[in-house]
């Protein structure tokens, strides 16, 4: 169902403490941690606790938890003192466009210059 834990999810078990992150922001509602491969000086997840495949069905699910997510991200991009030369929120969705944990998470990038297009 919908917002509830799955067995087979290493983010859910981030959310419960089977799987260990380096934590750097929690509320009641989302918890942001540290990338284990970062891509940038700044590389922080943000996620809900609760599970949604994707930012869409987040979205759609439950606007709240979303605009949470979104919240939470900008706090670590201000903690990280990334808001300062400008930071990236990615939300990848769907395998082709790299997604590869099947519980929304937001990328909060920054600490570097950041080019466009993404590759
Ligand atoms: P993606 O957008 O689904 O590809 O992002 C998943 C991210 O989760 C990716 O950047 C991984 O490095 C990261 N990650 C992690 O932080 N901890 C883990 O134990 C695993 C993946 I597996």
């Amino acid at each position: 169902m919908a917002g509830e834990p799955q067995a087979d999810c290493l983010f859910c078990k981030i959310v419960s403490g089977e799987v260990p992150a380096t934590v750097v922001r929690e509320t009641e509602t989302t918890l942001a941690f540290r990338d284990i491969n970062p891509q940038a000086p700044t590389h922080v997840l943000v996620i809900p606790k609760a599970h949604y495949a994707d930012a869409a069905s987040l979205a759609a699910g439950a606007p709240q938890l979303a605009a949470d997510v979104l919240h939470e991200a900008g706090q670590v991009a201000a903690d990280e003192k990334a808001d300062r030369s400008g930071y990236r929120i990615v939300f990848n969705t769907g395998s082709g466009a790299g997604q590869t944990v099947f519980h929304a998470h937001a990328h909060v990038l920054g600490g570097r210059g950041l080019e466009w297009p993404p590759g």
